[in-house]
């Protein structure tokens, strides 16, 4: 089911299809926030003068580049690197970088759009950029992912800086990849540049809690969702999907909050666990091992894994998306229905199908769109730019409770908003038209640029 356009939006989103053919996920992006704009050109005619809609639709910028590296075998490889610089009215193009087999240009430019309107939300100085590279990092070895980081950062380089464009992590990017992009970059330019790259390790400039922050930014969120309808986590039943850095925090925080986590999986299959994840263990084999989830089952009595398992099929209170695009859809929504399913918090980006999300909606599922749900990994970025711009370095607690109050902040806009808008409790409403709002007077404001 396809929800109509504006008639002022549906020609815009005919030029978008036709300017970016045959890239899906970003007309996809595109046309869930337009879904939401109709009543807002009504009362901000401005944004329609000064064709805002139409300049948020196309990034500011693209690059694209080769990549060639060798593999530990002498062998020669080429991959495909992107960074599509979206947006910078509100601060420096800001978003992580995905190394994945499926990335594509299509794929970078819905995260970027998507991470334009999630930075707004977050109240701190830092517009939307996206970047990655086809590169595959399963199974290669730490000097295999040296070697293509260093590659990448030898062309990137001349795009980035702390007030330019700030990449991070994202899938198959963590703390040791932007490790070997920080030293090139460093060693290219003879600038330790800290605030150029977030995500960076803790001795050498990170920030404490970002590694926690989308996980537990997600679960901060869901929190927020289940008071507005007078319930809590505690003893609600979970189900994560992914395995990877944001469903082992969001897993994490659900068990700190009281909320039992059954399941989890990654691209291979679903491990079920009734006694709930032995977060520990799956951290050693995620973290530690980088091995496969099956391995947990081995190591678990009572646990069982079941090889491309659907995990939402298990019934459960509560189900946080947190793998990847599209991971959820319309026949996976009707099943968490019907099972009793009460709240969806995304912690991936644009994980549930626009049938999947018009299901829950239609169902009073408390629903978070991963652009205000898992808005904390960005905004701990943001954090981490401002202890490398002061120099300081702040404590756990005191990080975790600016994103807590981040997360709250960012809930609250999204609720007051769809309210105002006529739509009370539709996050994905308030999440769009709350970010645009933002954006869109900070472009007004600068003039035709
Ligand atoms: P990781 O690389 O740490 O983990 C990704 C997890 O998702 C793995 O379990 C992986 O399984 C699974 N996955 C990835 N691609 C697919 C696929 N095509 N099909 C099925 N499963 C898949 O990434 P993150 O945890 O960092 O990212 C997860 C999601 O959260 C992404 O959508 C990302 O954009 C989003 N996000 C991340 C933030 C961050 O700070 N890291 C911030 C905000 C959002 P497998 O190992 O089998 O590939
Ligand atoms: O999707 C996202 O928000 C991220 N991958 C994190 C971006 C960042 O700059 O921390």
């Amino acid at each position: 089911m396809v929800a109509g356009l504006d008639e002022k939006l549906e020609p815009i989103y005919q030029d978008v299809l036709r300017r970016n053919p045959g890239e899906t996920e970003f007309h996809q992006a595109v046309r869930e926030v337009l879904e939401s704009l109709g009543p807002v050109l009504v009362r901000y005619p401005e944004f329609a003068e000064h064709k805002i809609i139409q300049r948020i639709c196309e990034p500011e910028r693209q690059i694209i580049f080769r990549v060639p590296w060798q593999d530990d075998q002498g062998h020669t490889h080429i991959n495909r690197a992107f960074r599509v610089e979206f947006n910078s009215a509100l601060g420096p193009y800001k978003g992580g970088m995905r190394f994945h087999p499926s990335v594509y240009l299509g794929i970078i430019k819905f995260l970027g759009f998507e991470q334009i309107f999630k930075n707004a939300l977050t109240g701190l100085p830092i517009g939307g950029g996206k970047g990655g590279s086809d590169f595959d990092p399963k199974g290669r070895s730490d000097a295999e992912i040296m070697r293509f980081c260093q590659s990448l950062m030898t062309e990137l380089y001349r795009y980035l800086g702390e007030h330019t464009d700030v990449p991070a992590g994202d899938i198959g990017v963590g703390q040791r990849e932007i490790g070997y992009l920080f030293g090139q970059y460093k060693r290219i330019t003879n600038r330790y540049e800290s605030g150029v790259l977030t995500g960076k390790g803790l001795d050498w400039g990170g920030s404490r809690a970002r590694t926690e922050a989308t996980g537990y930014g997600t679960v901060f969120f869901l929190e927020e969702m289940l008071k507005a309808r007078s319930k809590s986590l505690v003893g609600k039943t979970c189900v994560v999907s992914g395995s990877g850095n944001v469903a082992i925090y969001a897993i994490e925080k659900i068990r700190e909050l009281g909320g039992k986590v059954i399941a989890c999986s990654d691209s291979n299959g679903v491990i079920l666990d009734e006694k709930g994840i032995d977060l520990e263990l799956l951290k050693e084999i995620k973290e530690i091992e980088r091995r496969r989830v099956k391995v947990y089952v081995e190591r678990r009595p009572g646990s069982t894994y079941v090889e491309d398992g659907v995990i939402w099929d298990i019934p459960c209170d509560v189900a946080l998306p947190c793998a990847t695009q599209n991971e959820l859809t319309g026949k996976d929504a009707r099943t968490l229905v019907a099972n009793g399913c009460i709240a969806v918090a995304e912690g991936a980006n644009m994980p549930t199908t626009p049938e999947g999300v018009r299901i829950f909606l239609d169902a009073g599922v408390a629903f978070g769109p991963g652009k205000a749900a898992n808005a904390g990994g960005v905004s701990t970025s943001a954090l981490e730019m401002q202890q490398n711009a002061s120099r300081d370095s702040w404590s756990f607690e005191h990080t975790e409770e600016r994103l807590r109050e981040i997360m709250v902040n960012i809930h609250r806009t999204c609720y007051e908003t769809a309210d105002e808008f006529g739509q009370p409790g539709n996050y994905v409403v308030g999440a769009n038209t709350a970010g645009f709002l933002k954006v869109g007077r900070a472009m007004v404001a600068m003039g035709l640029i």
